[in-house]
């Protein structure tokens, strides 16, 4: 009996919906004007014909500042900033002090603007502050908007109700309770409250146990806002950060309508396996052009890689892989 053939038999239903390009990684540290240890985990967007990555760029103190790269398509010959597009600011700003990171972008239509929230490394930890933008050249600093421990925030790009709405990922330290996504609600964008969990980190053996956190931010689709978020695997040789998919019903972001089993994407590039932190795959945006999606993530804390794939196809792979053993998540 042939062995090999029901190991690969067995592994036949996983569907690869993301495909990577071929010229991965798209961005280097190498590739910036600058001395740069690492550009990873980059914002994006689209502005003037051109895909904006916003990259978070490490320097060799440990760092961190947001750098804007444009490309025609996207994908090839990218227009770096010559110098950090928008930069620490501690005198004005001392939560800043150890470096901002990971930028979400969000295009709010009806302010004319893009909002960004980004990770500010203060001296009481991580915690998530607020820029808008209409160019990308000109930044308006409103703040910070989520005390630490947080990250992993992004906006909506719609108000429910009247009121804007915040996916972030807070920590506490009482051990054992996990980290999970949170929704919270603000009249203005500064004060923020009604806070409570929406997708909350599984347990025990599972890939997403115990710390989650939103990858880009929440996709408009006809069935849900859909999110891309990483799970967070503690290993004997380390973290692994993979990627599932949940939904969110479009009226009411608080309900969670649908919700991996498996992960969806994970490391296995060497780029994606080898970095300055192993086994990581962290994306900080994606964008659209009619059902195809662009992914952009961090591979490894080290570069920027694309994976492309299609709101249809990520939507059906996750109605056949939806949670369907009837816990209530939490307690799964
Ligand atoms: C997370 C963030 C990301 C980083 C990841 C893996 O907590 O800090 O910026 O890519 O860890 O190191």
């Amino acid at each position: 009996m042939d062995d090999s053939k029901d190991v690969v038999g067995s592994n036949s239903g996983f569907q690869d919906i993301f495909t990577r390009y071929p010229g991965n990684p798209i961005i280097r540290a190498r590739d910036i004007p600058f001395l740069a240890n690492s550009a990873f985990n980059a914002g994006a967007t689209q502005i003037c014909g051109d895909t904006l990555l916003l990259l978070r760029v490490e320097d060799r103190r440990g760092i961190s500042y947001l750098t804007a790269a444009r490309s025609r398509d996207g994908i090839t010959d990218w227009r770096i900033d010559p110098e950090p597009t928008l930069s620490p600011s501690p005198e004005d700003h001392p939560e800043e002090v150890w470096g901002i990171e990971d930028p979400r972008i969000t295009r709010i239509e009806e302010l004319d603007l893009w909002a960004i929230l980004y990770t500010a490394y203060s001296r009481g930890g991580p915690l998530v502050s607020l820029a808008t933008t209409s160019d990308f050249k000109i930044f308006e600093r409103k703040g910070v908007v989520m005390p630490p421990e947080d990250k992993d925030a992004a906006l909506f790009p719609v108000r429910f109700g009247g009121r804007w709405a915040m996916l972030h990922r807070p920590v506490t330290a009482f051990a054992g309770v996990g980290a999970h996504i949170w929704i919270s609600f603000s009249p203005d964008m500064k004060h923020w409250g009604d806070h409570q969990i929406v997708v909350p980190a599984r347990r025990g053996g599972w890939w997403d146990a115990n710390r989650i956190g939103l990858s880009p931010p929440p996709l408009r689709t006809d069935r849900g806002w859909l999110i891309l978020y990483h799970g967070v695997r503690i290993t004997a040789s380390g973290c692994i950060y993979r990627l599932g998919l949940a939904l969110l019903d479009l009226e009411q972001p608080t309900r969670l309508l649908a919700r991996s089993d498996e992960w969806v994407f994970g490391p296995e590039e060497d780029y994606e396996m080898i970095g300055d932190v192993d086994k990581v795959v962290f994306p900080c945006g994606w964008v659209t052009e009619g059902d195809r999606v662009r992914l952009y993530y961090g591979g490894a804390d080290k570069c920027i890689a694309l994976a492309t794939t299609s709101v249809s196809e990520m939507l059906t792979w996750l109605e056949g892989h939806n949670q369907k053993d009837g816990r209530p998540w939490e307690q799964s």
